[in-house]
């Protein structure tokens, strides 16, 4: 392979003498009296003096160009660790390891003293990463914008077998790639009245707000380095901090208080990420929270945007606001406020203007997820953006009425405040450009029925952008030896930018020489993981068992339940006939669930001490094992994907809008267990039926049955004698020594209800299983299933993602700074 201009440029020397200078400069040590921790922080803080010359020379470039750039307004960023990923996308990963050796340091157990920066719960959070460092790599110019959370995603701790949370503390130390940049600080005002006050040189009213408090917005920036270029973009993320200071002046005009407020709203605004996942929880302080970024980051752009512009209305022809789900839609009141009050704009104009700038994601049907507010809330902690929204509802639902008269079900559907809420899906779709899903059967579920009347109305907006992941993190770094392997095998590494290539593998499915070392690689990768299980869970694995892994957010939707209730079936079966024809199999979960989710924590308990019991009885050791990770994140994510070799995605068909860790898996080399359901039906048209086990209810037969309502899991129950012992399981003490009502309410929610229909697919599931373990029988046969899955996997890189929202949404132009 020939060196990298990256490559050449790092000099190694320079490179260890910056480290030696940054941990006595910053700690006054040397390598020799240095913790771990500041041996990290003066290498990272090489790294990033690494990335300040592109950084700013991408900037200069931006603005020469003048180009336009996209804002990805998130609430969530899951970042993951950064040192690592940063000195892989600049091209040196291999000569800083060998640097750091010669000093006698191990690079991995540095990367493992980053905190992993989790700002984010789930799939919609890493998406928002990943869509980041493929907008870098290609060059397009893009902010992320967000919450700078002072604690991000709990870490979880297995005690006694449930979950416990506690408080992510990740800028304890300090985190090296951050900069803080004061001079760019908004002031963000909540509560107050509004008053109107006639204008007679404008010729209307001016909308003025008063009393109110205000914090003031100071960003953060994260460089994000492209691959293998020149281009770094910032994640700009928000702290607040009081605008008044106890000063004597405050004092003297008695607004004490008013300070000690402001104070106390500074502090609570940004102390935490709300850890739920798709489930809304209607708390005011979320509101403050997605205000606050998205207010400062709307001033910001537009205060940037005048800097060099001194017409307001070319403002679509720069800047484009896409909104990651509806939590940051109130950008499309903050906008129009700016333009109307700020810029003097008459309403016509200013919504021309935030119509053709903004666009919506939506990634969930969950009815659960869909953030309404109440109305008074609203109006008392955002006056005059409630103001705006009762405007544009007025306009929309006038709108409605002349299109459908007599309708009063459109209205209803689709009116943005309704019976006293504020419904921010509605405000996204009626303000927004263009609405997408994102797979293609999600989009299609929106068309079809979620929003229906909206898509009737106005088809034009509606696209699907099927998700994808970054073969940067997921493969180049978590799975380093198979990355390799793609390498030598394809004869070069562009498939690190051009993710299509991989499909030059498939052919070698047929190879047996090409298997063999495939297969090496997944054991050697499996070894690691069994490595890790016996280090944090003191279980022994089989690293020649199957690895099953089941890796996600812990939902009712998503069925966690349907999995164990198979392991506890499959170990009735073990303990009746030990002579079963069954390969060993290792089951693995990882999950958290929202702190107050209380199924989805009994879910947890169920696993572990289910996990307990099988682990323990020396009647299946050897055969069956179950595993629960703990505190799942990126960072042991990346391990899992890289050793599994099934992946499980057996949501309930319809509910899951597209899954990100399906394809993660896929990369590396797993084959899915799933159900027909998001990004899984096109992993199928992919790799083909035949590499992939699918199992039970459509989405079509699981939205009628709902439609019908005659759904009775209880006949099931009382038919199927097995599924009836799993089930009494539950509650005769066999995972509770003992207790009968550890896991009732468990119970109850599967025999009286079972929403997700995990007993309607439970013998569909069970016989996809079967299927899995068979065809892992035949060595030779399942290594090319799974060599195909790497090969076929080229549409799930989120570069083609991004090239899609870039071609049909944003219309982005690239910048490549050299
Ligand atoms: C208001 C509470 C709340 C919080 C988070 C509601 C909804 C969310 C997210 C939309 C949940 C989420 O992460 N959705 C996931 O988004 C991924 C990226 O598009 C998809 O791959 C997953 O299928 C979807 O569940």
């Amino acid at each position: 392979m020939t060196q990298s201009p990256a490559q050449e440029l790092f000099d190694k020397e320079q490179f260890k003498r910056d480290i030696l200078f940054n941990i006595k400069y910053m700690f006054r040590k040397t390598l020799d009296t240095a913790s771990s921790q500041e041996i990290f922080q003066a290498v990272s803080r090489a790294v990033k003096d690494r990335i300040i010359d592109n950084w700013m020379i991408s900037h200069k470039a931006v603005e020469d160009y003048d180009s336009k750039v996209v804002y990805y307004l998130s609430m969530e960023f899951l970042l993951g660790r950064a040192l690592g990923n940063n000195l892989i996308n600049l091209g040196f990963y291999k000569e800083a390891a060998e640097v750091l050796q010669d000093m006698g340091l191990n690079i991995n157990l540095l990367e493992d003293e980053e905190a992993d920066p989790a700002l984010g719960n789930g799939g919609l959070g890493r998406l928002a990463a990943c869509f980041l460092d493929s907008l870098a790599t290609l060059g397009y110019p893009a902010y992320g914008c967000g919450i700078r959370y002072k604690y991000g995603m709990f870490r979880q701790k297995i005690e006694n077998g449930e979950q416990t949370e506690q408080p992510d503390d990740w800028l304890k130390h300090g985190y090296p790639f951050e900069i803080k940049r004061p001079e760019y600080a908004e002031v963000i005002r909540f509560g107050g009245y509004v008053r109107i006050e006639y204008d007679p040189k404008l010729g209307r009213n001016r909308y003025i707000l008063d009393g109110y408090q205000s914090v003031m917005g100071v960003p953060y920036d994260i460089p994000i380095t492209g691959y293998g270029n020149k281009m770094v973009n910032s994640l700009r993320i928000w702290d607040a901090e009081p605008v008044v200071n106890f000063n004597l002046e405050s004092f003297d005009k008695g607004e004490y208080y008013k300070a000690v407020e402001q104070e106390n709203l500074a502090k609570t605004i940004v102390e935490v990420l709300y850890p739920n996942d798709n489930h809304y929880s209607g708390k005011e302080l979320r509101l403050k929270q997605q205000y606050f970024f998205v207010s400062a980051t709307v001033q910001q752009v537009i205060h940037k945007f005048k800097e060099n512009h001194d017409d307001i209305r070319a403002l679509p022809e720069k800047v484009v606001f896409q909104m990651n789900d509806t939590h940051p839609a109130v950008a499309v009141a903050e906008l129009m406020r700016i333009l109307v009050d700020e810029e003097d704009l008459e309403w016509d104009e200013a919504w021309a203007i935030t119509t053709k700038c903004c666009a919506y994601t939506n990634h969930t049907i969950m009815a659960e997820a869909l953030e309404k507010w109440p109305a008074d809330l609203f109006m008392t902690l955002l006056p005059r953006i409630y103001q705006i929204i009762a405007e544009i509802n007025r306009r929309f639902t006038e709108k409605i009425e002349e299109l459908y008269p007599g309708q009063d079900s459109k209205v209803r559907s689709m009116a943005i405040i309704y019976e006293g809420q504020v419904r921010m899906a509605n405000l996204a779709i009626a303000a927004g450009f263009s609405v997408n899903g994102v797979a293609r059967l999600h989009t299609d579920i929106l068309k079809n029925y979620q929003l229906a009347d909206f898509y009737q109305m106005m088809p034009w907006k509606f696209n699907n952008k099927t998700n994808g992941v970054t073969q940067r993190r997921f493969l180049v770094h978590g799975n380093p030896e198979l990355a390799k392997w793609i390498t030598a095998r394809l004869g070069t590494d562009r498939w690190i930018t051009d993710f299509e290539l991989v499909e030059g593998l498939a052919p070698l499915a047929e190879d047996s020489r090409a298997r063999k070392e495939f297969q090496k690689i997944k054991r050697a990768n499996k070894v690691r993981l069994a490595q890790y299980i016996k280090e944090h869970n003191g279980i022994e694995v089989d690293p020649d068992s199957i690895f099953d892994v089941q890796a996600k957010r812990l939902h009712e939707y998503k069925r966690q339940l349907l999995n164990i209730m198979h392991v506890m079936y499959i170990y009735n079966k073990l303990k009746d006939d030990p002579g079963m024809e069954f390969h060993p199999t290792t089951f693995i979960f990882g999950a958290k669930a929202a702190a107050a989710y209380k199924t989805a924590k009994q879910t947890i308990h169920l696993i572990n001490n289910v996990a307990e019991v099988i682990n323990s009885d020396p009647d299946v050791n050897g055969k069956l094992k179950v595993v629960f990770i703990e505190n799942y994140c990126v960072s042991n994510a990346e391990l899992l994907f890289a050793a599994s070799d099934v992946s499980e995605q057996i949501s309930t068909a319809s509910r899951e809008a597209s899954g990100t860790g399906n394809m993660k898996f896929m990369m590396n080399g797993a084959v899915t267990i799933g159900t027909m359901d998001g990004a899984n039906v096109e992993i199928v048209e992919e790799v083909g039926e035949e590499n992939v086990f699918i199992f039970g209810m459509s989405a079509q037969e699981v939205l009628d049955q709902e439609a019908r309502g005659d759904y009775f899991p209880g006949d099931i129950y009382r038919d199927d004698p097995d599924i009836r012992r799993v089930m009494d399981q539950m509650v005769d003490g066999t995972y509770s020594n003992g207790d009968h009502e550890m896991f009732r309410e468990l119970f109850n929610s599967v025999l009286y209800r079972d929403s997700y229909f995990v007993l309607a697919d439970f013998r569909a599931y069970e016989n996809a299983q079967r299927r899995v373990n068979t065809a892992y029988r035949d060595h030779v046969g399942w290594t090319k299933m799974a060599m195909l899955n790497t090969a076929h996997s080229g549409k799930f890189s989120s570069d083609r993602t991004i090239q899609e929202y870039v071609d049909d949404i944003w219309h982005l132009e690239k910048v490549l700074p050299d």
